[in-house]
């Protein structure tokens, strides 16, 4: 299967890099990561060590393949679906964090347009290198929920490259799951540069229970079935397997970079009918941080 790979950053690169094993893969990245791929191939390390040569392009218009999979940072969204609307996809997939990244993919393209979640461990370590620092799945599935033919194909296809998937009918709930442990995990760690355990011991934990409770609560709003004991088990769980990780968010505030708080904790209190004061000051704390750093 053809495969654009739009946003070739840590995770992008690392499912590419992993795709590429079987199918026809074409990276879409920034410099110097592409050039250095281009010079010597992607270096895959961590729970992987080998190097493959994927196609890597830094401009992304005009490309066609059975699929268009996205992984740019959520804020870059509008822009990679524009990008992409002037190439021709069987159908597209967004790997992305945060709520709402589907809709505003659709709204530009032609084809049909799946959501997903992937829980694999990414660092990249230096241009051309990136690395798995944990093992995890690929979910995916229509956004709305059911069954879908193409997304069983796509998964077929996944799970030839060895990446474990699995094909969800009740995606709407599983991105409320990961967007509830986001709102937990990324603002507390990206605050006090500290790894994914940290939440689940005093003082982080009430916080962070208290952002999961409130996102189950506007996940409910929108119909959603979605309990607290479900989102508290969850972050448990993930924050447990990813003790050691970086978050995203940490990483980006680390280097000074945009984060995704919009997409995150930003959603949850703008989509809320009631308040939900947790989330709110996580947001408002983040973006002063980037306002004051020259990265919001
Ligand atoms: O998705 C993540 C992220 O870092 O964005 C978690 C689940 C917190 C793992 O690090």
């Amino acid at each position: 299967m053809r495969i654009v790979l739009f946003g070739a950053g840590s995770l992008g690169s690392l499912l590419g890099g992993l795709l590429a094993r079987e199918h026809d893969v074409v990276l879409v990245g920034r410099d110097p990561h592409v050039a250095a791929i281009r010079e010597d191939g992607l270096r895959v390390g961590g729970e992987f060590d080998y190097r493959i040569d994927p196609e890597v392009t830094t401009d992304g218009t005009g490309l066609t393949a059975a699929l268009a999979l996205v992984t740019v940072k959520s804020y870059d969204t509008d822009e990679a679906a524009r990008t992409l609307s002037t190439g021709e996809f069987g159908t597209a997939l967004s790997l992305q964090n945060g709520l709402g990244n589907e809709e505003r993919l659709a709204a530009e393209l032609d084809c049909p347009v799946l959501a997903g979640t992937a829980s694999y461990g990414a660092r990249l370590i230096e241009p051309g290198a990136v690395e798995c620092t944990g093992l995890g799945r690929v979910v995916l599935g229509p956004p709305e929920g059911g069954e879908s033919t193409l997304a069983t194909m796509i998964g077929e296809a996944f799970a030839e490259s060895g990446l474990e998937t699995t094909v969800a009918d009740d995606m709407p709930r599983r991105l409320w799951v990961k967007c509830a442990v986001n709102t937990a995990i990324n603002p507390l760690t990206a605050l006090t540069g500290t790894k994914n355990g940290v939440v689940l011991d005093e003082p982080a934990w009430p916080i962070a229970r208290e952002a999961a409770h409130e996102t189950a609560r506007v996940a409910r709003e929108s119909g959603v079935d979605l309990s607290e004991e479900m989102v508290v088990d969850a972050l448990e769980r993930v924050a447990s397997a990813t003790r050691g990780n970086t978050s995203s968010m940490a990483q980006d505030l680390r280097k000074g970079r945009r984060t995704e708080i919009d997409a995150i904790n930003g959603y949850v209190a703008q989509q809320a009918e009631g308040s939900v004061p947790t989330n709110a000051l996580l947001t408002g704390l983040v973006k002063t941080w980037e306002n004051s750093h020259g990265s919001g």
